[in-house]
């Protein structure tokens, strides 16, 4: 068996990385707008000001994604846009612009997937302390109704939040990406709960208000671990760190899975975080565990793990030379076959991968192509390997390839290309990538070509 007649095939995006038109639409600040202002922020100085100009390229845009053949598409929602303070007064303009892309792409026979939340927050709710504000799920939800009640007679497919790993652990912790903050670990994990409560707020809203029977899904990174061999014990160790959280830090995926799919944090977590956790009211977890009807996880790599001699697992070194891509992350394609599994056998939902691709220094060529044969031969790796996580068993929803095209990579500015369309950045002009012409192969077979 290979995929199934209905599975996903889609790429994804998100708003601040391709829209542009900050200051456009009335359009309220996001903490990226102002983070973005901060001398030394983004590398080279870069903005999301105009980034990939999809708020008015958006219908080129739609044809391109017909073009590769897509039957879906991943895409966020500025929060700001639609409601410049986060709260309050609506902006009917940001709205109308949302409107006008849902209906193109269902015109295009593509199927919308809405992320609500990709990292950015209003700039006037920061003001207001944020994710650290008691409130701020409240406003989550209000933020969602606003959306469900505009979008959810076409729209039937939701992500509440992308990555809190990034937006919690690196913009309150790291202090690398918006908000640019370096809090403590109690302050981290408070703004990280309140936004776990915001996740599940947002499911209550959506199912409240949803005006078609809609699919509800989140997107943590999946950090993902896989065995060194296929020996047991291999298996077992692989399993085991992937799941497991022995210090303190914001990466663990079962520290944002379980809470939501399981409905409580990880014990050994709790442990390890015992001095900082914030006070954990019994509500909080029914309310931060709602139904859902896939999980949505972004994969790019993952660490290959060995049962060790004192049987404990132990992370295997990467060989010298390692293939990797422009960012250095490693080209591990069994990332997309072990992690499916692991996470199929915890929490026993359909697996949607919401990202996976590569970043590669891409240019047009004096015959006007773009060659990317390292991006056909990575995605092939690991579109091979979830095809074969499904043969085996596990229910495999669908795939979205990061990114529909080259765009703002947040801290790294535009020098990282992730897409199947390059951008030419001066020009607006768009080119699909070799990648893009080959997955179009891909999606049209359904997979038996790989
Ligand atoms: C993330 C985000 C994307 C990135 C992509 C490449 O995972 O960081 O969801 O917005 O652009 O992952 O880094």
């Amino acid at each position: 068996m290979s995929f199934s007649k209905d599975f996903v095939w889609g790429a994804a995006t998100a708003a601040y990385q391709i829209e542009g038109a900050a200051y456009k639409g009335n359009k309220g600040l996001s903490v990226w707008d102002t983070a973005c202002k901060i001398n030394g922020f983004v590398k080279g100085g870069h903005t999301g000001d105009i980034a990939c100009d999809h708020y008015y390229k958006y219908k080129e845009d739609v044809q391109l994604m017909k073009k590769i053949g897509l039957n879906a598409y991943r895409l966020s929602i500025s929060w700001p846009r639609i409601l410049p303070n986060g709260t309050g007064k609506i902006n009917e303009e940001g709205l109308d612009f949302y409107d006008r892309l849902i209906d193109e792409l269902l015109a295009n026979g593509i199927t919308p997937y809405v992320t609500l939340f990709h990292w950015d927050f209003p700039h006037e709710l920061f003001l207001k302390g944020g994710w650290l504000n008691p409130d701020s799920s409240d406003w989550f939800a209000e933020y969602t109704k606003v959306v469900a009640e505009r979008l959810s007679d076409r729209v039937s497919h939701f992500i509440t939040q992308n990555e809190p790993q990034c937006y919690i652990g690196l913009g309150h912790g790291g202090g690398n990406h918006a908000p640019g903050l370096n809090l403590s670990n109690s302050d981290i994990l408070l703004a990280g709960h309140n936004s776990l409560l915001a996740h599940g707020k947002s499911v209550q809203t959506l199912r409240q208000l949803s005006k078609v029977p809609c699919e509800i899904g989140y997107a943590p990174v999946g950090v993902t671990s896989f065995p060194n061999t296929d020996s047991l014990k291999d298996i077992e160790a692989a399993r085991a760190h992937m799941f497991s959280i022995s210090t303190p830090n914001q990466w663990g995926s079962s520290w944002w899975m379980d809470p939501v799919y399981l409905g409580k944090y990880p014990e050994d977590g709790l442990k390890v975080m015992e001095q900082w956790l914030p006070k954990i009211k019994a509500e909080d977890m029914k309310t931060i565990c709602q139904p859902l009807d896939f999980l949505g996880v972004n994969i790019y790599q993952g660490k290959r793990v060995k049962m060790d001699e004192n049987n404990c697992p132990e992370v295997v070194a990467d060989k010298v030379g390692h293939e990797q891509t422009l960012n250095r992350w490693s080209l591990t394609p069994e990332a997309l076959y072990w992690g499916p599994k692991f996470l199929y056998e915890r929490y026993g939902k359909p697996i949607l991968i919401t990202e996976n691709g590569m970043s590669n220094i891409d240019w047009v060529s004096l015959d006007g192509q773009v060659k990317d044969p390292q991006r056909i031969d990575f995605l092939h790796r690991y579109l091979k390997e979830f095809k074969r996580a499904s043969r085996d068993g596990v229910s495999t929803k669908g795939y979205f390839a990061w990114s529909l095209m080259d765009n703002f990579e947040w801290a790294e500015g535009y020098n990282e290309r992730f897409g199947l369309i390059h951008v030419d950045y001066e020009t607006g002009i768009r080119t699909i990538k070799d990648s893009g012409h080959w997955y179009k192969t891909i999606i049209d077979s359904n997979g038996d070509l790989l």
